[in-house]
């Protein structure tokens, strides 16, 4: 069979043109040289769908299932190309026939089924899962228009669906479906999977869980839609809004209708292979990817009591050897806790089982901290996942120790043995090879294509850190994908980049304790220096990408100030030659691969303790950008790896910023009263000029959340983060030490791959041959 596999295969590879010439014909009836780019991007996805239905299947005696709301796929064609090695020479075919893949790679729609790091980083793990040859799949919903596509509007946010599914896409309709049932109500789905290829071939499949009674008409203006009509509108959005609770209880039916699938796919699994089900845990693994998939838990014992004829004890105990949560975050009002009486209302048949093991947990702990209903009837999701589940981890180094030593420490105390950390990664096959091929072209030149299986070869290139041909060839490919950038930014956004410009880029979700504001208030100071006649040696260009959540106010706030703030440098001529501000519309993974590889100063500023890990960082590291950074998340990681000499670090440790929150006793307008810079720049945001060219209400609520409350504490590092700042541009000039800074970051980014994080997942987690 493999054989026959295999051969299959070959054929299909050394006949990559002639396959082409016959999608071609069989699908549009024309010549190659005929069809149009959209024509050429449906045969090219034809014909790597075939590619993969022909690689090796991963298979094995256990599996990990990752259970998540979210997979940040990004587009697949480049990847799954370069994955199976024939992206060059469909590339050359392409062009001898007139075509270029770039502009085909364009078409692509790309899904968003993410908010950001969290389903990107499951996205990245499904790619590394294949490339290490492990069995597993991704197990997920079908959002027909996923997280909202971003559309600016008199500089606000406004949100549009993302109609990313084609006639043709990489969804293939299965014939697998499930009753689910919400109480007595009763819906059918349909499965859909994406098949993932590693970076050497072998495949696992994503699987995407759909309604078969989706209503897409039900969709009227921009997202908006009946919150109610569960049938019709399931799988149509991730978790829109839920800031009622119409758009709560959608998500609990999202949830459940996510993990109710998964619990029959998976018994489904062990029952066409035979396996006792009382050893469940010895052929599947789950990974519950934050608390969205929690009532998996719940789901399978209830599943293994009432229809599977397990005793209430044996379910338990085999539902908790098989189940593993990794938190991603401290914050508390990520934390989910869902009102039993929503519960009782959308999965009424999980609630015994929430109770029985409530009731377990008080029968043994007296401590209301570690209980999973609350005195206000609240079911606290994490709670589930602790103490029914065999292992607990955070996503970077110092967000385990915070995990262990405050937010749940109360469960360390109880269960020090399930609490690991699993530092997250990313993967170099779309945020190197792909996104920047002409850097991963002459590391290969230099130090060989090993890296591209042993990440940690990288190294290799600390011995070119003194040779000026490497040195200068890093910054001639810097300024190449600078220049990349502003030709598309131009068509993009109608905006001119300077390449000779240094890029400062913050992208990431929207949120205060990320602290685009504060970055905000730095260009605010430096836009009055230059007005005061101080410039800069080299021209600063600011760029943002960020998506808000459309109920978050005060990041809309934020978004209306950066675009205010483009606008008032764009329209000064004393500034603009020296200064420019750039917000992206619609900022998400395709975009994310055009700005990584162009930038010099990566912006990874959150209030120290708050970033759980944060995974743009490494992407920038890995493609030559210097940090400029607090000691929080996977940044104190690169801090340690690359040496204080090689990335800039600012702010309050995260022991002090917690110390803060513990006393209560910042106060934001102290900072305010003490410091004439900060003020200066504050008063800014409802000065004239900002008033002029923005809204009232939109400033002037940003203005009183600064001084009156500023949660996320913005003007506690300000001072520092303007030093920091200002001596990185300065350094920038001695080009000599920057380049030799680039180099150490990229040879010291190995130990980001996400090939690493998931060996290290394997070995202490999923235990897979
Ligand atoms: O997960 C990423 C981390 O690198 C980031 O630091 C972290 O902020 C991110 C509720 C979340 N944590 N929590 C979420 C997403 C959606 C949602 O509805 C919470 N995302 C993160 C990967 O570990």
């Amino acid at each position: 069979m493999l054989q026959q596999t295999n051969m299959k295969r070959d054929v299909l590879l050394s006949n990559l043109e002639p396959q082409l010439e016959e999608l071609a014909n069989e699908m549009f009836q024309k010549k190659m040289e005929a069809l149009t780019d959209h024509e050429v991007y449906f045969c090219l996805l034809e014909l790597t769908k075939r590619l993969m239905a022909v690689s090796g299947q991963i298979s094995g005696e256990k599996k990990i299932y990752y259970i998540s709301a979210e997979f940040l796929i990004g587009k697949l064609m480049s990847n799954n190309l370069i994955n199976l090695g024939v992206y060059d020479e469909l590339a050359s075919i392409l062009k001898s026939r007139g075509k270029d893949i770039a502009k085909i790679e364009e078409i692509e729609p790309e899904p968003s089924l993410g908010n950001g790091g969290l389903g990107r980083l499951a996205a990245c793990f499904l790619d590394s899962i294949a490339t290490l040859g492990l069995p597993g799949e991704g197990i997920g919903l079908n959002y027909h228009y996923g997280l909202f596509k971003q559309v600016f509007k008199n500089k606000l946010q406004t949100a549009e669906k993302n109609d990313w599914i084609e006639e043709r896409s990489w969804l293939t309709k299965t014939d697998v479906a499930f009753d689910v049932y919400f109480g007595k109500r009763k819906v059918t789905s349909r499965l859909y999977d994406i098949d993932v290829v590693g970076y050497g071939n072998d495949v696992n499949k994503l699987r995407l869980f759909d309604i078969e009674s989706l209503d897409e008409s039900i969709v009227k203006e921009g997202i908006d839609f009946d919150k109610e009509a569960i049938e019709k509108n399931l799988t149509l959005f991730l978790y829109p809004d839920d800031s009622d609770e119409a758009g709560n209880l959608l998500r609990i039916y999202q949830q459940y209708f996510m993990v109710s699938n998964a619990a029959q796919l998976i018994l489904r699994e062990m029952k066409e292979k035979k396996y006792d089900l009382r050893r469940l845990y010895d052929h599947a693994v789950i990974q519950i990817n934050d608390t969205h998939p929690t009532m998996v838990i719940p789901e399978l014992i209830r599943i293994l009591v009432n229809e599977k004829a397990l005793t209430m004890d044996e379910a338990i105990e085999v539902v908790s050897k098989t189940c593993a949560y990794t938190n991603h975050t401290i914050l508390a009002e990520a934390l989910e806790k869902w009102p039993l009486k929503y519960l009782e209302k959308v999965v009424p048949q999980l609630v015994p089982i929430i109770k029985e093991l409530d009731k377990r947990v008080k029968a043994q702990y007296s401590d209301p901290k570690v209980q999973i209903i609350d005195a206000d009837g609240r079911v606290h999701m994490a709670h589930i996942d602790i103490h029914y589940g065999f292992s607990v981890n955070g996503v970077a180094a110092i967000h385990t120790e915070i995990l262990k030593d405050t937010e749940l420490n109360a469960f360390y105390k109880i269960y020090p043995d399930k609490f690991n950390n699993k530092t997250n990664g990313i993967t170099f096959r779309r945020w190197l090879l792909s996104c920047n091929r002409e850097l991963a072209g002459y590391l290969s030149r230099i130090i060989g294509d090993g890296y591209k299986k042993d990440a940690n070869e990288l190294e290799k290139l600390l011995e070119y850190s003194d040779d000026q041909e490497v040195l200068d060839k890093l910054a001639e490919i810097k300024m190449n994908r600078k220049k990349d950038l502003a030709v598309y930014v131009k068509a993009a956004e109608g905006v001119d980049l300077n390449p000779d410009s240094i890029f400062d880029i913050q992208i990431k979700r929207l949120h205060e304790y990320k602290r685009q504001q504060m970055n905000a208030l730095y260009i605010i100071h430096k836009y009055l220096e230059i007005k005061g006649g101080k410039k800069p040696s080299t021209p600063l260009t600011f760029i943002f990408g960020a998506k808000a959540a459309p109920a978050y106010v005060i990041a809309q706030d934020i978004i209306h100030l950066l675009l205010v703030l483009q606008d008032i440098i764009a329209s000064d001529p004393q500034v603009s030659p020296y200064m420019t501000l750039l917000m992206v519309e619609n900022y998400n993974v395709s975009y994310a691969e055009k700005l990584i590889p162009a930038c010099d100063i990566s912006e990874q500023i959150s209030l120290a303790s708050k970033e759980a890990s944060g995974t743009g960082n490494m992407k920038f590291m890995l493609n030559g950008a210097v940090t400029i950074g607090t000691s929080d998340g996977a940044n104190v990681e690169i801090n340690e790896l690359v040496g204080d000499e090689n990335i800039y670090v600012f702010g309050e440790k995260s022991e002090a910023v917690i110390d803060h929150y513990a006393k209560a006793d910042y106060v934001s307008k102290d900072y305010y009263k003490k410091s004439p810079v900060i003020k200066e720049a504050v008063d800014f945001i409802v000065g004239g000029e900002a008033m002029a060219k923005g809204n009232k209400e939109n400033l002037q609520r940003l203005y009183n959340e600064l001084l009156n409350k500023d949660w996320f504490m913005t003007l506690l590092d300000l001072e520092e983060y303007i030093e920091a700042k200002d001596r990185m541009f300065e350094d920038y000039q001695n080009r000599q030490k920057w380049k030799k800074m680039m180099l150490v970051n990229i040879a010291k980014a190995g130990f980001f791959s996400s090939d690493r994080t998931i060996s290290e997942y394997n070995r202490d987690i999923w235990k897979l041959k």
